[in-house]
């Protein structure tokens, strides 16, 4: 069933106006390109401060730091698998990524939440395998938190859009 808890949009997730936006960094937490990039870019330099403290983050687990300079309140840092072939553990710790984000939306009372389309831009995922992964994973948390008010699939460009959106469609039939 469709959630309306669920947008699918495309745009820039730095300019997101919600509670927290999510992070597809790496495992030194401390800025890079695509998304991360931007977001340290959009948030300043204090955000590299905060991050150095929190000592790196492993694949399929996340980090909170406020926002700084965002809308966004809070930055959930998390660290996407590196696609290498689907042989070694990727959906489990794509899946993990986005339910450890999930999780910590609870601690802070975090009811509106962007994500990007975590590690299909430089890491490689391949994006409708990740996105149905995504699309899981989100809709499985909402049913059991209905404190959640909205959550954001902020998608990039138009490619990735019309695939988020095929992949809700499809799962919504
Ligand atoms: N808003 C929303 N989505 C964006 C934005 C933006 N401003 N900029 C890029 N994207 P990537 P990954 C999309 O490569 O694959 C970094 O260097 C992008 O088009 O940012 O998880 C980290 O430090 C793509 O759809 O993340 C890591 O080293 C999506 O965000 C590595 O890249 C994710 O692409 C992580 O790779």
């Amino acid at each position: 069933m469709n959630d309306p808890r669920i947008t699918i949009m495309q745009g820039d997730i730095t300019k997101m106006e919600v509670d927290a936006i999510v992070n597809a960094a790496n495992q030194t937490l401390l800025g890079g390109g695509g998304v991360d990039g931007a977001i340290h870019r959009a948030a300043g330099p204090e955000l590299k401060e905060e991050c150095r403290s929190l000592g790196g983050c492993k694949t399929g687990e996340a980090k909170l730091t406020r926002g700084y300079q965002l809308p966004a309140r809070y930055i959930i840092h998390t660290v996407g698998p590196i696609w290498k072939g689907g042989q070694h553990n990727e959906d489990q710790l794509l899946a993990q990524c986005y339910r450890n984000s999930l999780k910590i939306t609870l601690a802070k009372k975090i009811s509106t939440l962007a994500f990007p389309s975590i590690s299909t831009g430089a890491y490689g995922f391949p994006l409708e395998r990740a996105c149905r992964i995504a699309l899981q994973e989100v809709k499985a948390f909402l049913d059991q938190n209905p404190g959640i008010k909205q959550i954001y699939f902020v998608c990039f460009s138009e490619k990735d859009l019309k695939k988020y959106q095929e992949a809700f469609q499809t799962m919504s039939a």
